[in-house]
């Protein structure tokens, strides 16, 4: 090369990365991008070397829920891009600011079904915000200015850019480079928030409810500061449970899988829903029942960043186009409400939140109720819990109060396995905050395997494997559906304490109650110190739910039968 300051895309892609903030990248390497894995030597981003490229993608949504900056995989075309999927569709479902970078094959062979060539625009058109392919390395400050903005503005999501092979290795000369993203605010007008006001002023029994992206723990304290003075009620959609301090007494529970009967009832009956930053969604209506589209018998103030989503299924009685952070400044300039209409229903309220959480009694010597609630009094308020799908995640959702934004990690897809690599991606980035991913003996088994890139990198979290022998949220529904008829749900499991020292982590087996306390503290210490550890919790198999038995289940779907 004749000309000394050309540089190769990889270099031009690895300076715009850094440009853009990117810290970290989470990845499998493949030989159609080593010229981007060439440029990250010696620079200022940490290359995370992951076992699969699912988990390396999970990582990357896990890094841009802490962070609300895009996290950034990187993996290599045809088998690396199918593998990342289930990690964009996670990102595309919670509204995660994400980037993955999909090696390609080189200009001249496209189109040809060349090795391991697929057209990303296609396969990743239903699952991205936006897919594109970076043809000329001069453009890569531009694609790159345009994947941040996109990943982090209006409704955040995932971007998939794929590089050819080629165009990273060809040098030239360097483009302009550009400015640091600056994602675009959507605010809601004066006139919006006054209708807003006159609404909620008029209502009798109102109850917001809070989710989606784009939040920050500032927006969620002005949040809660406005709730807390207008004695409003305040639930969160699935899978959001940390946007609001669970110790508020304006916080009225969980509006997802499993939700509380008298909290059902309390969103069917309010006479206003003030929705912000969520979709209302299938597992955040209960399949549409609780909110019912189109038009909700409940008044709808509807608060979300794109509109394209307002009045997509819900016709709202008033739609705001905005930020979830301007929409929370807006509500701190509003004149007082009086909440002592509602106060009695707010209170009612949360006496049932309360209520719920309370242990109940399960079949067997292990009681997850107990454990999760001893963890919620012995954890540091700014511990990191994670959790992928599954029967086990119940336990959490139902015990655990969140006391704080984004201590909670966990996919509202539903996606199996989330919960290892996102407690890697956690760790790496909150080195000194504990981190605890929750698995079932199914989940685990998904992405467990990243426990090898939590013990290379020291990244002490903790795992807590639920092991019921079983697939137990499809049998459960099996049970109701057909019952008696067990058909593919039963699993034969690996000693989870033994595959977990063989990854060179810490690891016991508890199978009682009262042993989970001192392995637990054993644990810690070792995760403390930078080694994974992971706890083989034995379960019950009649233990599916925190309120009936596997039999219970059985035995209900025969009487209906
Ligand atoms: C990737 C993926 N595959 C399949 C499913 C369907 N599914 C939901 S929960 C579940 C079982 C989870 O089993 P386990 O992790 O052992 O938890 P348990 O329900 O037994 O507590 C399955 C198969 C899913 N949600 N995600
Ligand atoms: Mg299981």
């Amino acid at each position: 090369m004749t000309n000394q300051s050309a540089k190769t895309g990889g270099e031009l892609l690895a300076e715009a990365l850094a440009i853009h903030g990117t810290e970290i990248a989470f990845g499998v390497p493949g030989e159609s991008y080593l010229a981007l894995l060439d440029a990250l030597v010696g620079g200022s981003i940490r290359f995370i070397t992951c076992r699969q490229e699912g988990g390396a993608a999970m990582m990357a949504d896990a890094y841009g829920k802490l962070t609300g900056r895009p996290g950034v995989a990187m993996v290599t075309r045809g088998p690396g891009a199918t593998n990342a999927a289930a990690g964009v569709h996670i990102a595309f479902q919670d509204s995660t600011p994400m980037i993955l970078l999909v090696g390609q094959v080189a200009r001249d062979m496209r189109d040809r079904e060349a090795f391991q060539e697929v057209d990303y625009r296609q396969m990743y058109g239903a699952l991205a915000k936006w897919v594109a392919e970076i043809d000329d390395a001069r453009r890569i400050p531009e694609y790159l200015n345009r994947a941040f903005h996109t990943a982090t503005s209006g409704r955040p999501g995932p971007v998939v850019l794929a590089l050819p092979e080629d165009m990273l290795s060809e040098r030239v000369a360097p483009p302009p480079a550009v400015d640091r993203y600056a994602p675009l605010e959507a605010a809601p007008t004066p006139a919006a928030m006054a209708d807003l006001h006159r609404r909620l002023a008029a209502a009798e029994r109102p109850l917001a409810l809070l989710g989606g992206g784009g939040w920050d723990a500032e927006s969620l304290a002005r949040v809660r500061a406005f709730a807390e003075a207008a004695d409003l009620p305040v639930a969160a959609s699935f899978r959001c449970q940390d946007y609001l301090d669970n110790r508020s007494a304006c916080y009225v529970g969980h509006v997802g899988i499993g939700i509380n009967p008298a909290l059902a009832a309390r969103v069917k009956e309010a006479d206003l829903l003030l929705v912000v930053g969520a979709r209302l969604g299938e597992s955040t209506t209960a399949g549409y029942t609780l909110v019912e589209p189109p038009r909700p018998r409940q008044q709808l103030i509807h608060v979300y960043p794109q509109a394209e989503e307002l009045n997509r299924v819900y016709d709202a009685d008033l739609g705001i186009v905005s930020d979830v952070k301007a929409f929370a400044r807006a509500l701190g300039d509003l004149a007082p409400l009086d909440g002592s209409r509602w106060a009695a229903h707010r209170a009612a309220a949360r006496a049932d939140y309360e209520a719920h959480i309370e242990p109940l009694p399960v079949p067997g010597a292990l009681q997850m109720a107990d454990i999760v609630r001893w963890l919620a009094e012995t954890l540091p308020e700014d511990a990191i819990l994670a959790n992928g799908a599954g029967n086990y995640t119940t336990w959490v959702h139902r015990f655990f109060p969140y006391r704080g934004w984004r201590t909670q990690l966990a996919p509202t897809s539903g996606s199996m396995g989330y919960g290892a690599p996102a407690a890697v991606a956690a760790k790496a980035v909150h080195p000194d905050r504990p981190v605890i991913a929750f698995a079932g003996d199914g989940c685990f088994m998904m992405h467990g395997q990243e426990l090898a890139t939590a013990a290379q990198y020291g990244l002490g979290i903790l795992v807590i494997v639920v092991d019921n022998g079983m697939y137990g949220t499809i049998r459960m529904h099996q049970e109701r559906e057909y019952p008696t008829r067990v058909s593919g749900t039963d699993l034969r499991n690996p000693d989870f304490a033994a595959l977990a020292a063989a990854y060179g982590a810490h690891s016991a087996r508890v199978e009682r109650t009262e042993e989970f306390f001192p392995a637990f503290e054993t644990a810690m210490a070792e995760a403390e110190a930078g080694r994974p550890a992971l706890l083989h919790l034995i379960i019950d198999p009649e233990a599916l739910t925190p309120v009936q038995s596997l039999s219970q289940i059985r035995e209900k779907a025969l009487g209906a039968a």
